[in-house]
């Protein structure tokens, strides 16, 4: 048996938890152990997923109304099972259940993570939390509901298989995930491909912002908090305007900035090349990420975090 069946086995109750402003692999991770452990233990065991709140394109999930955003439950669990967090201040103020927690467990994939779980699980490698937790759990408890769950982490955080980190052993994990049988074309549709009219507005806005930065390696645009309250939307409803600024020919790094305070704005960046790594990038502006998709902050009105950015990104880029 291993870490994370042990763990399971041995606990009474337990909680699951992730990052803030989930995302795919986030909430799909999430799914998958709560519904593994219904499968494995039926009702003998307390099972509680707590996660902020999310694109309610993911209530299509089997059990996905069993997450909870509670951060005043006065009960503690035996576990912890933490997934997809690279640090415990991306817990936000869900960081409560696993201080409280007798035990806990992390499966992620970030690099340089530096969570404190009593144990922790890590591949680097490994496209998505999803695809790391598909390697532990027991095959016999995966049904169609673990299976769609998994499906569903990991081809959003391989940019639905395309990302470079995608490689044959997680084509052949999704070959045996939709060997379950679910509609699995109709579920990307639902989850990642359909916007709202008011968000392919707000993409319009971003596109008519565009810019390339750095002699044309840069490519850069940005929404304010007036876009969004013009058009009825929230943070979550953006996430996806950073894909389409990444997908510009002779780019090599892709920022979408996003105002979340008075001059202070949330800048999502992708990088085009292994030999940038924007999470050092990001690392030094307070944020953190991948070596290949990471998110930081800065300062200011637009035009000088634009400034700024294109300053520093071109130092960045020429000491490589
Ligand atoms: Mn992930």
């Amino acid at each position: 048996m291993n870490l994370l069946n042990e763990k399971i086995e041995n606990a009474k109750s337990i909680c699951i938890l992730g990052h803030e402003r989930p995302d795919g692999d986030c909430i799909g991770s999430t799914l998958a152990i709560y519904n593994y452990i219904r499968n494995k233990y039926g009702d003998k065991k307390v099972v509680r997923p707590y996660l902020d709140y999310f694109s309610k394109n993911f209530l299509i999930l089997p059990n996905a109304d069993k997450i909870s955003n509670d951060l005043m439950c006065a009960d503690t669990y035996d576990l912890a099972i933490i997934v997809d967090s690279s640090s415990i201040d991306r817990l936000g103020d869900y960081k409560r259940y696993f201080d409280e927690a007798k035990d806990s467990i992390l499966i992620d994939h970030h690099e340089n993570n530096t969570f404190p779980s009593k144990v922790s699980i890590v591949f680097p490698e490994s496209i998505a939390t999803a695809q790391v937790l598909y390697d532990f759990l027991d095959k016999d408890y995966i049904d169609k509901n673990v299976a769609i769950c998994l499906y569903v982490g990991i081809a959003t955080d391989s940019g639905v298989f395309r990302y470079k980190a995608t490689n044959s052993k997680t084509l052949k994990i999704v070959a045996n995930l939709i060997d379950f049988g679910f509609n699995f074309t109709d579920i990307l549709d639902k989850i990642v491909f359909d916007n709202t009219v008011n968000q392919r507005k707000a993409q319009g806005i971003a596109f008519d912002r565009l810019e390339l930065l750095y002699k044309g390696n840069v490519s850069f645009s940005y929404l304010n908090e007036n876009d969004l309250n013009s058009l009825n939307l929230e943070k979550k409803d953006i996430d996806n305007v950073i894909v389409y600024l990444r997908e510009i020919e002779n780019i090599k790094v892709a920022a979408f900035a996003y105002q979340v305070g008075n001059n202070i704005f949330k800048l999502s960046l992708r990088s085009k090349s292994d030999a940038i790594n924007v999470a050092d990038f990001a690392n030094k502006h307070e944020g953190g990420g991948h070596k290949l998709a990471a998110g930081c902050i800065y300062y200011g009105d637009i035009q000088t975090i634009k400034k700024n950015f294109e300053k520093d990104i071109k130092e960045f880029i020429e000491a490589k």
